[in-house]
């Protein structure tokens, strides 16, 4: 029996605000709920407000997060991870003590019959092209050398500078609300065969169904508590209520 859950837009971490605690033991409950049940778990960006992987240490403040996935993935779980605007870097930290296979870009996959796309979504969006250039930047192979040079006791405040206006800058072009750049990304891959389209990003839950194919965004967890089920048949945007 396949469970298949889909998340993305967590941003653990953003702030030590008393919304960002209560967050964090939602979701940490929303694992704890699925653990019975899951087979297939899929991280559509985003996780983290922040993860850029260093050669040596993680950050102690996901330390909960990441031995639930062990827990899960320990279980027999596969989970499998995309990399989102936040967490634009994961290393092989995932793959080699966790077990959580990594995708830099976008992911395509077959199951229960039907063909799933996957991607965040960052730099979709027509009038985004700064961050596109951004992107460029963040992802280049010798920028992230150099960061890494940076102490992280510096480099991981830092970059939550950045990360956090960042997030406003998202915000921005996602307060438009205009969700077409989306659908049409959506429709080109329904054009090239996938059943089921799965982004994140826009913090906008959303189905768009087109000639029994589906697109699905999935919202967030800051103010939706939203995520994706596939039980084999077919794919529903669901709201996790405590
Ligand atoms: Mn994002």
């Amino acid at each position: 029996m396949i469970k298949a859950y889909f998340i993305s837009d967590l941003h653990i971490g953003a702030d030590e605000s008393k919304e960002e605690f209560e967050k964090q033991k939602r979701f940490l409950k929303f694992l704890d709920s699925i653990y019975n049940n899951a087979t297939h778990l899929y991280i559509v960006g985003d996780l983290f407000d922040f993860w850029f992987e260093y050669k040596y240490v993680i950050p102690k403040k996901y330390f909960d997060f990441l031995c639930e996935f062990k827990k899960l993935v320990n279980k027999g779980v596969e989970i499998h991870y995309l990399t989102g605007n936040h967490d634009f870097y994961l290393g092989a930290f995932f793959d080699e003590y966790i077990g959580i296979k990594t995708w830099p870009n976008d992911y395509e996959f077959e199951l229960g019959g039907k063909k799933f796309y996957l991607f965040h979504g960052d730099g979709l969006a027509k009038k985004d092209t700064g961050y596109r250039i951004l992107k460029r930047i963040l992802r280049n192979k010798f920028n992230i050398r150099l960061y890494r040079c940076l102490h992280p006791d510096l480099g991981i405040p830092l970059a939550r500078i950045v990360s956090g206006s960042s997030r406003k800058y998202t915000n921005q072009i996602n307060s438009l609300r205009d969700e077409s750049d989306y659908i049409e990304f959506a429709e080109k891959q329904f054009e090239r065969g996938a059943d089921y389209v799965i982004m994140g990003h826009r913090h906008n839950p959303l189905v768009h169904e087109k000639q029994g194919c589906k697109y699905v965004n999935l919202g967030d967890w800051i103010k939706f508590n939203s995520y994706g089920l596939f039980d084999g048949k077919d794919l529903d945007l669901k709201y996790y209520k405590k």
